[in-house]
């Protein structure tokens, strides 16, 4: 739902400017560096990035669905590390607050984390626990009114940087399953909370990801999401879900953005006296791309639209996440190939799109769990 098409329109032309202008420019610096300068961060503070999806009584922009897609449509015009500094913030850090937070709880957290001063990260996945999620360990037995947190999260987007983590633990450890596992909002500087060194990975450098210990770290009990305990898996759902659309939505971009590189490079590019453009072969990879970037882009703003109106999206949410992450693969790998040799040089900057975007195949669910989330949906619904 498009709430005003005027605002959104120049809302959307600030950020466009934003990106061609500030964050273009400097994608190879960040990637080299492994770091987004302070002023580029501040400019995405004052524009309003971090509260994009918190509500204005909170002091964000309160943007629906099918606008936070809009939005990230223009974001994936360049390196998906920009978009990860607000990304967990605006998304499955803060989500879980907004759902199923108390009203003090909202009052208390959103509209710090809308400016930007206070950063949230997403305490979901362990070392022994990824794609099944209700398996978690760590442990937050209660003790008067605290829990005690033991246990270790790993490749927590933001987590050197996060100021609160909306933490999935096990309160009830005599129950293995979902209902055990309980959602808390937990500040940073909590002690007990040691962050580990930052992981280095194969692409998206500038975004930063480490391992978050908790060591008898206590947890007052009015810190857990809602107050109850035990809805902390399907609260993780219900993030993850809505962020399913959001990165489709970032994929879609960058595919977008992948082949307007490939296409200039195939009309300047020449061999055989012309330009590699006018080869059919190159033709059809351009052609492909062309396709399946406007096929996800429509699943995706379909999908967000459908949450708008307050349909359960569950399918539909992986639906596009699966095609549209597996779609910019692809688009990445052709990409690469009509760039030839320049492609494989990281001057060109397309081999480390290439990387960059190999994760969206995995995070926030991989390819293989949204195949599954799909089909029992469907098996559901036939049984009735
Ligand atoms: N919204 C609301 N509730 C949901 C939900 C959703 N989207 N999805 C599941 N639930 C509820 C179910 O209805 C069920 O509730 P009841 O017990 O009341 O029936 C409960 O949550 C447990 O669901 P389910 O039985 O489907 O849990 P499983 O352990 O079988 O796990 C998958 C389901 C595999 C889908 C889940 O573990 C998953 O999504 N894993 C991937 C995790 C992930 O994305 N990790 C990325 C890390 S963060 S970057």
């Amino acid at each position: 739902m498009i709430r005003d098409p005027d605002t959104l329109k120049a809302f959307l032309e600030t950020v466009e400017r934003f990106v061609r202008e500030r964050l273009v420019p400097a994608e190879q610096e960040v990637a080299e560096t492994d770091q987004i300068p302070a002023d580029l961060i501040r400019e995405m503070k004052e524009m309003g990035m971090f509260g994009l999806t918190i509500p204005e009584e909170f002091g964000g922009l309160g943007l629906t669905m099918e606008e936070e897609v809009m939005v990230m449509l223009a974001m994936g015009e360049t390196s998906p590390a920009f978009r990860s500094l607000f990304g967990t913030t605006v998304g499955i850090g803060s989500q879980g607050i907004l759902f199923d937070g108390t009203a003090e709880q909202k009052a208390k957290y959103l509209p710090k984390l809308a400016t930007g001063e206070l950063l949230a990260s997403f305490a979901l996945t362990e070392p022994e626990a990824g794609s099944d999620a209700a398996s978690l360990r760590t442990t937050a037995i209660r003790d008067g009114d605290h829990y005690v947190v033991n246990g270790t999260k790993r490749y927590i987007t933001n987590s050197p940087h996060a100021g609160i983590f909306t933490l999935m633990a096990r309160t009830d450890p005599n129950n293995k399953g979902p209902g055990g596992v309980t959602a808390f909002i937990v500040e940073a500087d909590t002690p007990g909370i040691s962050i580990g060194k930052v992981d280095k990975k194969m692409g998206q450098r500038g975004a930063h990801t480490a391992d978050v210990i908790f060591e008898n770290c206590r947890v007052p009990a009015s810190q857990i999401i809602g107050l109850k305990e035990g809805q902390g898996f399907k609260t993780a759902m219900k993030v993850l879900e809505k962020g399913r659309i959001h990165i489709a939505a970032i994929a879609v971009g960058t595919a977008e953005r992948m082949l307007r590189d490939a296409l200039n490079y195939a009309i300047e590019r020449k061999q055989f006296g012309q330009p590699i453009a006018d080869f059919q072969l190159v033709q059809a990879m351009l052609a492909d791309c062309k396709a399946e970037i406007y096929a996800a882009r429509c699943m995706t703003i379909d999908a967000a639209r459908k949450r708008d109106e307050g349909q359960n999206v569950s399918t539909e949410a992986s639906c596009c996440k699966m095609f549209a992450s597996e779609m910019c693969g692809r688009v990445a790998d052709r990409a690469v190939q009509i760039f030839g040799g320049a492609g494989y040089l990281s001057e060109y900057g397309i081999e480390r799109f290439y990387r960059d975007v190999r994760l969206f195949r995995l995070y926030e669910g991989t390819t293989q769990i949204q195949q599954i989330v799909i089909a029992r949906n469907m098996i559901k619904e036939a049984r009735g």
